[in-house]
């Protein structure tokens, strides 16, 4: 098997994101687009000798893409590729392995929440061996090789069919086709109390009923391994939960908009306990019949209570605004970290994080090194597993659970709104707003009054978010616009890092309220309780007329 090289031309833009390289498949269809970027990635490690781990979310594009990588893997000296069957594995299931194979990293080709098919996205993202995705000065190396790039190297052998588990080589490298759940659902059992959480759901077979939806993305197999074989629920228990390489033309975002299949039956059907994931299975979204978890709550709300869950009994406890109350209560320490998960990877890797959280409903622990959506899930169903076994008359649900929490820890209000594909001038236009404001202090000391609520906001300061990693020290500045009121409520401000096309810009806005607020006040609507608050931010930062957008794409 002779190492051909290929001459080559760089693109621009391949320039990984929050997340990865995340383009229109079309874009990775250009011929030599997919092999320069993937050519950069091995130039950028040291790929003589590694094993490395493949699978992604099963999007269009994919299985193509996983014999790519075996032709210029194999050229570039790999020794083992270990590849999920299908070229199937959600995202921390691929971190699983990593770690559990001591892998030397991993190419995930996915594009998470963001929709499938010819005509929609495409990704590649690499993750190192810790399990997590690569930090900053690795994809940045990646990108400044791909600006450059002359050839790529590949070997030429036949294609490997990706449907038989087992051993069998590339050209010199040995290729391992694995089942894409069974590792995945050890690692899961070895973290929570089945047998707690399966007497509690037959004991409640009707007064808790349980419905995953996989929304068509890569959790469907492990939802079924774990809800119907694991824990013995009905089919009923899970629908959309066979993988398409289009997600059946949806968007597999959990959240109110994108997962309406979800949010419609368990309305229909008075779901007590509802949860959806994303294409990539590493977000998630818990939701019954009148309670919605906020994902700031979620996190706070296992933080609380992660002694029930027996992988927390083992050592050292959690840290992540909700979980910042939790921790403090607790003595614990907490961190607050740009978007993404890569940069809790350090903070991991030294011992000194193990719960934490995204707005973007993310969630996880230091199990692996992403996040983690049915972990979330099965988290959650522990918590409520052990809480009713102290309370055995009355059930109690996601809404007790959350009003408990407030009562002792108080709220923090949370939403995002985001506009999705904007003009990149208005964008840049609004965050040029901001950066004056925090040049000229122009907005401190401002009052602004709400003309619906009547509530008045007073700018303390706007400043933008710099992250110095307490680990290795590295600096990552201008990670968002952050607009802080007297009172402790704020408003951040950043563009995403994962989008394919246009700008979107992402606004987030918390109020916290005490617990003595009481639970008239506490126990209302998120929109209502943030209602003030985001009408003096829409009109401070004239975000409306820059944008020339009425409304959010979507408010989560
Ligand atoms: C978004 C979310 C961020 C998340 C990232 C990847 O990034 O806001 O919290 O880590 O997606 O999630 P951005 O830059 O668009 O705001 V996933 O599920 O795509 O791996
Ligand atoms: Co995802």
């Amino acid at each position: 098997h002779p190492v051909k090289e290929i001459p080559t031309k760089p693109f621009d833009g391949q320039k990984p994101g929050t997340s990865g390289l995340r383009k229109r498949v079309k874009v990775f269809q250009q011929p030599h687009y997919t092999e320069n970027f993937i050519q950069s990635i091995f130039d950028a490690i040291n790929a003589e000798g590694a094993t490395l781990v493949i699978g992604g979310d099963g999007r269009y594009f994919s299985p193509e893409t996983v014999q790519t990588i075996l032709q210029i893997g194999s050229a570039n000296g790999v020794k083992e590729f270990i590849v999920g069957k299908d070229a199937i594995l959600s995202t921390p299931a691929a971190s699983n392995l990593i770690r559990k194979y001591k892998a030397d990293g991993g190419i995930l080709l996915t594009a998470s929440h963001n929709p499938g098919g010819p005509d929609n996205d495409f990704g590649i993202k690499y993750n190192v061996s810790n399990g997590g995705p690569a930090s900053e000065n690795v994809t940045n190396k990646i990108h400044e090789l791909t600006k450059s790039i002359a050839r790529y190297k590949i070997i030429e052998d036949a294609p490997v069919d990706l449907s038989q588990i087992g051993q069998t080589t590339y050209g010199p490298s040995q290729v391992r086709i694995v089942d894409s759940v069974a590792d995945y659902v050890i690692l899961l059992k070895e973290i929570f109390d089945f047998a707690l959480i399966k007497s509690f759901l037959q004991n409640n077979a009707d007064s808790f009923r349980v419905l995953f939806d996989g929304l068509h993305g890569v959790t469907g197999p492990y939802a079924r391994a774990i809800f119907i074989e694991q824990l013995g629920l009905p089919e009923t228990a899970i629908q959309n939960c066979i993988p398409l390489p289009d997600f059946g033309g949806g968007h597999p975002d959990p959240n109110l908009t994108y997962a309406h299949s979800l949010v419609e039956v368990v309305e229909r059907n008075d779901i007590q306990f509802g949860a959806a994931s994303d294409g990539d299975g590493d977000r998630n979204m818990i939701y019954g019949k009148g309670a919605f978890v906020t994902p700031s709550d979620s996190v706070a709300i296992i933080a609380d209570w992660a002694q029930v869950i027996p992988y927390f009994k083992k050592g050292s406890m959690p840290t992540s605004k909700a979980i910042d109350h939790v921790a403090q209560k607790k003595g614990l320490e907490y961190f607050e970290v740009p978007t993404g998960w890569k940069f809790f990877g350090n903070l991991m890797d030294a011992g000194r994080l193990s719960i934490c959280g995204e707005e973007s409903f993310g969630t996880g622990s230091d199990h692996i090194r992403e996040k983690d959506g049915l972990w979330a899930v099965v988290a959650w169903l522990n918590i409520l597993a052990a809480a009713n076994e102290v309370s055995p008359n009355k059930l109690i649900g996601i809404n007790e659970l959350l009003q408990k929490h407030y009562a002792v820890y108080g709220r923090s209000f949370f939403s995002r709104y985001d506009y999705e594909e904007v003009s990149s001038e208005g964008a840049n236009k609004l965050v040029a707003r901001l950066d004056e404001a925090i040049k000229t202090s122009s907005f401190a000391n401002t009052t602004h009054r709400s003309k619906s609520t009547g509530q008045d906001y007073k700018v303390d300061s706007v400043s933008s978010f710099s992250y110095t990693d307490p680990i290795d020290k590295s600096v990552s500045a201008n990670q968002g616009q952050v607009v802080l009121f007297s009172d402790g409520s704020r408003v951040v401000f950043r563009l995403s890092g994962t989008g394919s096309a246009g700008a979107t810009v992402r606004m987030y806005v918390e109020r916290y309220v005490g617990p003595d607020a009481g639970e008239k006040v506490l126990s209302r609507d998120t929109a209502e309780g943030l209602k003030g608050l985001i009408e003096v931010a829409l009109e401070i930062t004239k975000l409306k007329e820059f944008l020339q957008r009425d409304k959010p794409t979507v408010i989560t």
